[in-house]
């Protein structure tokens, strides 16, 4: 027998109270806007939605149409529940308060609408990563404040790939699920319980021609796997880079690997290219449910406080045994 999402969510509510009602729903909207997404991405061309929309972000990337159709239906499907207080946006510049005609809740729902941006032209996977937080400043207005609060404090996080499948991955700090949308149905059935990612691997994902601006340690890591069953790692290495966060990380839960996006040379004042609060938090927390780890060189990700609300960071997560010896590259490289 087939476990709907909306099952699956209500159980988790009745039987170990890990949710309340009001996060259940908070994530049953997240889910159906994923799939109102994942409705526009599959029309493609025939719904007119590819290519750019001449304007950019607050990170001054160019947004593509999709960028801007996929933030406005998370806004839209979730400012009038009840359940969130405000939301934050890879693609806007300040929180989005919910508006006084609807009443406010106590989560707050960050989110990169649209992740792997430059794929979405060239029919390759891409995908909506989301997080979610509690507000912990009580009686005051909602502001950016309440949001800078560290990955630890996620109560429940996600994304959803939009591939072959449209596959929903969530955690609520009880493992990680997979979810994988019928469409003829309409809804997002469990597919993969309790999810792990294996401790070794032999595989690893890093945009390549970036080499020569990167740092020592991830040079030796990636030098170490070229050298295969000749270097010091004795064994052949793969190598996959998808150019989106959320199918390369979905490879990695699936079947282990380290994904690599490090602070480089190119704009050394940047701390990473990728964002901590729309994008590392969220999948640093999956990882870690899955029994994987998650670093930005020295330590996890997952207890860096946040000084803004778009702060960048330097990621390198997955099988454990690769995310440790990484780390130890970078704390103490005489070894
Ligand atoms: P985006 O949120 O604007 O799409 O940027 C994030 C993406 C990640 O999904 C991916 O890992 C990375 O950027 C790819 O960057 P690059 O094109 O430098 O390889
Ligand atoms: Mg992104």
């Amino acid at each position: 027998m087939s476990v709907s999402l909306s099952r699956y969510l209500v159980e988790k509510q009745r039987a170990k109270g890990h949710i309340t009602p009001e996060l259940r729903l908070l994530l049953e909207v997240v889910a159906r806007a994923c799939k109102g997404i994942s409705h526009a991405v599959t029309k493609g061309a025939l719904g007119g939605v590819l290519g750019s929309a001449h304007s950019e972000n607050v990170q001054g990337e160019v947004q593509k149409k999709l960028d801007i159709i996929a933030n406005e239906v998370l806004i839209e499907a979730n400012e009038w529940g009840g359940h969130l207080a405000a939301m934050a946006s890879e693609e806007m510049e300040e929180i989005h308060v919910v508006p006084n005609r609807y009443p406010q809740g106590e989560y707050l729902l960050l989110f990169d609408p649209l992740d792997g941006s430059s794929n979405i032209d060239v029919n390759v996977s891409i995908g909506t990563i989301f997080s979610v937080l509690k507000k912990t400043s009580t009686g005051s207005e909602v502001c950016t404040q309440d949001f800078l609060q560290s990955g630890r404090n996620q109560v429940a996080a996600g994304y959803c790939v939009y591939g072959p499948q449209t596959t929903l991955v969530l955690t609520v700090g009880d493992g990680v699920e997979m979810f994988t949308l019928d469409k003829e149905q309409g809804s997002f059935i469990l597919t993969h319980e309790n999810v792990q990612i294996p401790h070794e691997t032999q595989e690893f994902a890093i945009n390549m021609s970036n080499m020569r601006h990167w740092d020592a340690p991830v040079k030796r890591y990636v030098d170490e796997c070229l050298a295969g069953t000749e270097g010091v790692r004795g064994k052949n290495f793969n190598m996959r880079w998808i150019a989106s966060m959320v199918a390369d990380v979905h490879r990695i839960l699936t079947r282990g690997g380290v994904f690599m996006y490090p602070w480089d040379k190119r704009e050394p004042h940047k701390p990473g290219k990728l964002r901590l609060m729309y994008e590392a938090n969220p999948m640093s927390w999956l990882v870690e449910q899955a029994g994987g780890a998650s670093t930005n060189g020295v330590k996890p990700i997952l207890d860096i406080t946040p000084t803004s609300l778009h702060e960048r960071v330097s990621v390198v997560l997955g099988s454990k045994a690769e995310v440790d010896r990484i780390t130890a590259y970078h704390t103490h490289p005489e070894h």
